[in-house]
C-alpha cells in the first residue's frame, strides 16, 4: 500500500449539493481510516510515494487545466476572491453557446476561469488542493512501479480521487485522473494493451473521455445507472467508444439496491471483457467503496463481507494489479471494506 500525507491539506469543508452547502463527503478521514485498518494487519506494508514529476500528468491533461489548478488559490487570495478560509467553487459555468468554438476564457482572470473547467459544485479548491492532487498521482505511479517491479498487487491510497477528471475538466471530487495517468504511463513505457476496470459506484466519465478514441486502453466500468446517478450525462450502456476506440469502452449500468449476486454476475462479464483484450501490462482497478449498502451518497447494496467476493473475482483474472482508490464515503466502514476486499483478493 502506498500513501502520502499531502492529502491531509486538501480539506474542502463544504460542497454544494441539492442547492445546499453540506460538509464535504470527500474528507481526509477516508484515507486515514483505510491506513489505520491496514496497519492493524501485519501483512500489509505502507510505503511512501516517490516524485514522478509533471510529464505523466501533462501526457493526459491539458496544460491549461494543470496551470489553472496550480495557481488559482494564490491568485484568489491576492485578488480577494477568497478570504483564505472559504473554498473556491465556481459560480459561472462555461456551457452551451458561450462554449462554442472551443472558447475557454483566455484572458479571463483566475479564479473565474475555473467555470470553464469545472463539472459540478461539489469539488471545492483550498490551499492544499493542488499539492494533494499532485501527490495522489505520485501515489498511483509509485504503486504501478511496485507492480512493474514484480509485486502481484499494490494498493494506491489516492486522495483526491481521479476518475471523473477528464483531459480539460475537474469535478466529482477529482482533479487529476490517477488511473488514466497510470494507464497512459504504461503505454509510454511500452505496453500495447492496457485495461482499466472501474468498480466505483459512479461512472468514470473522465477515464472514458480520455481513452474514448483509443484501442490501446480498454475501459470497463460497473456503476449506478446514470439515469439516476451522478455524473448523469455519461455512463450509458450504448457508449462504446469511437474511431479506433470503438469496442474498447464498456459501460455496465446497475439498478437501485443491486446486491452481490447481480453485482458478481456483472463483474464476471466485465472480467471476461478484460480477458478478451488480454492486456500486456498490469491491470488497473479504479476501486470505490461507494457501492457499500450504507454509503451516504449512493444506493447499491454491497456488504462488508461482499467485498471479499468482489476481490476474489478480480483476483481470479490472475493478473498483476494496481488498485487505485476512488470513492467510498461511509467512513466508519471503509477500512473494514478495504480489508475485506484485500482478503478476498488474497493479497
Ligand atoms: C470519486 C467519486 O466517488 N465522486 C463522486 C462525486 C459525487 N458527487 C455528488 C453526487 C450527488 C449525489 N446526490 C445524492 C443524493 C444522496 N441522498
Ligand atoms: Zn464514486
Amino acid at each position: 500500500m502506498v500513501a502520502s500525507p499531502a492529502h491531509l491539506a486538501h480539506d474542502g469543508l463544504i460542497e454544494v449539493m441539492g442547492g445546499r452547502p453540506v460538509p464535504c463527503f470527500e474528507k481526509p478521514e477516508r484515507i486515514t481510516a483505510i491506513e489505520r485498518a491496514l496497519a492493524e494487519e501485519s501483512s500489509y506494508r505502507l510505503l511512501p510515494s516517490t516524485v514522478h514529476g509533471m510529464q505523466p500528468i501533462t501526457a493526459v491533461h491539458d496544460s491549461d487545466l494543470v496551470e489553472l489548478l496550480e495557481h488559482v488559490w494564490t491568485d484568489a487570495v491576492m485578488s480577494g476572491a477568497t478570504d483564505g478560509a472559504s473554498p473556491l467553487i465556481p459560480d459561472t459555468f462555461l456551457v452551451g453557446p458561450l462554449a462554442a468554438g472551443g472558447y475557454r476564457g483566455a484572458g479571463t482572470a483566475r479564479p473565474a476561469r475555473l467555470g470553464a473547467y469545472c463539472l459540478d459544485t461539489a469539488t471545492p479548491i483550498v490551499a492544499g488542493t493542488y499539492g494533494a492532487a499532485r501527490a495522489a498521482v505520485d501515489v498511483a505511479l509509485t504503486a504501478a512501479d511496485l507492480v512493474l517491479g514484480g509485486e502481484q498487487l499494490a494498493y494506491a491510497l489516492c486522495r483526491p480521487p481521479g476518475h471523473h477528471a477528464a483531459r480539460a475538466m475537474y469535478g466529482g471530487y477529482c482533479f487529476f485522473n490517477n488511473a488514466a495517468i497510470v494507464a497512459e504511463d504504461l503505454v509510454r513505457r511500452g505496453a500495447g494493451r492496457v485495461a482499466i476496470l472501474d468498480i466505483d459506484y459512479h461512472h468514470g466519465n473522465g477515464t472514458q473521455q480520455i481513452f474514448w478514441e483509443r484501442s490501446d486502453v480498454l475501459y470497463v466500468s460497473l456503476h449506478a445507472d446514470p439515469a439516476r446517478a451522478f455524473p448523469y450525462f455519461s455512463g450509458h450502456a450504448d457508449e462504446a467508444g469511437a474511431g479506433a476506440g470503438e469496442g474498447f469502452n464498456h459501460n455496465i449500468p446497475l439498478g437501485v439496491r443491486t446486491g452481490i449476486e447481480d453485482y458478481a454476475a456483472a463483474l464476471e462479464r466485465a472480467c471476461a471483457i478484460v480477458n478478451e483484450v488480454d492486456p500486456d501490462a498490469p491491470l488497473i482497478v479504479s476501486l470505490g467503496f461507494d457501492t457499500f449498502e450504507r454509503d451516504p451518497i449512493a444506493d447499491l447494496a454491497l456488504s462488508t463481507e461482499d467485498y471479499a467476493r468482489v476481490g476474489s473475482i478480480i483476483a481470479s483474472l490472475s493478473r498483476p494489479t494496481v488498485l487505485i482508490q476512488e470513492g467510498g464515503y461511509a467512513i466508519d466502514a471503509i477500512g473494514a471494506n478495504a480489508l475485506s476486499f484485500l482478503s478476498g483478493f488474497g493479497g
